[in-house]
């Protein structure tokens, strides 16, 4: 990473039913992450928090579900704007936005600022594949449908906040996704999306997978955005997040596919954005998620052991 690294945090809740994952950019910032990227040789500036509007100080009406069954829609949209707005004008300005969640939802606002100049792809490290609409969710949190929002899919689809973007499909990869919703799976199978399980990374290996992940997104664009859920990893690993699932990376794994993506953008100067997200302090043990992030941001910003 040549550009100085702008740290921007997106302090919402919105989109996880509002438990704790608010204090996600807090936590990060205590677990070193500023330092930690000096030491790793990249000059940063902290852009500090977005303002997020608060539940407790709105009319109870304007709070409930808006359409079909997207929760706290009006919230997020006011998060994703504004997250938007700063990584398009972060990146105009030559610096690099590192974005710090906050649940997942925000990611709607991070491939729409990724996006808005230039066509992009995305890989997307997650146990959860992301791609529910208002129209298929379980839970109706929007952090469950942030992929399907910015590919212009369900009732986001003319939303100019969600899917006003160029991000192209065929450039977007899920890599190691292990708990799919019913409907989903069959929309990511139809889609234009690549998506590799974890068996697949049991089959084939960490470095082979993102390897191929990312030359997939970055086939005919010049950048992608990383989107990186800290569910990817196994909960013993990172318990700190709302909806943990086993079977998920080691330790080993996370740091050797976010150093494949450094390798790659060391060479081509692939990365556009990158972010993390569901990190929920609430849900940790002393912090071991957010220092996690710390260390695997450094990774793939380009920490190099000798
Ligand atoms: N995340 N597929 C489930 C849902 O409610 O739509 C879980 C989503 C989890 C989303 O972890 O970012
Ligand atoms: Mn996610
Ligand atoms: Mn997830
Ligand atoms: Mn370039």
């Amino acid at each position: 990473m040549n550009r100085e690294v702008r740290i921007i945090g997106a302090p919402s809740d919105y989109g996880a039913n509002r438990r704790g994952v608010d204090m996600g950019p807090s936590a990060i910032r205590y677990a070193g992450l500023a330092d930690e990227l000096e030491r790793t040789g990249l000059t940063c500036t902290d852009a500090g928090d977005l303002t997020v509007p608060r539940a407790e100080e709105r009319d109870p009406e304007e709070v409930q579900p808006t359409a079909g069954s997207a929760k706290f829609l009006k919230e997020t949209r006011e998060v994703c704007t504004a997250l938007a707005d700063e990584i398009a004008e972060t990146i105009t300005s030559g610096s690099f936005p590192l974005v710090l969640g906050g649940d997942h939802s925000i990611a709607i606002g991070s491939l729409n600022g990724s996006g808005r100049d230039e066509d992009v792809g995305a890989i997307w490290f997650d146990a959860h594949g992301d791609f529910n609409t208002p129209e298929t969710s379980p839970s109706g949190n929007v952090h469950g449908m942030p992929l399907a929002a910015a590919l212009g899919y369900g009732a986001f689809g003319d939303e100019p906040w969600a899917s006003g973007n160029r991000v192209s499909e065929s450039n977007v990869v899920l890599v190691g996704l292990r708990s799919l919703d019913e409907r989903e799976k069959e929309d990511i199978r139809d889609s234009d999306m690549t998506a590799f399980t974890m068996s697949d990374i049991d089959e084939r290996g960490t470095s082979e997978v993102v390897e191929e992940a990312l030359d997939i997104a970055t086939a005919g664009v010049d950048q992608i955005h990383v989107s990186f859920d800290m569910d990817w990893l196994e909960p013993n690993e990172a318990p700190g997040v709302g909806t943990p699932v086993r079977g998920g990376a080691t330790y080993r794994e996370a740091h050797t596919a976010l150093e494949a993506v450094a390798e790659r953008d060391d060479a081509e100067d692939v990365l556009r954005s990158l972010e993390f997200v569901e990190v929920n302090p609430v849900l940790d043990e002393r912090n071991k998620t957010a220092e996690l992030a710390v260390e695997l941001a450094a990774s793939a910003l380009g920490k190099r052991v000798l």
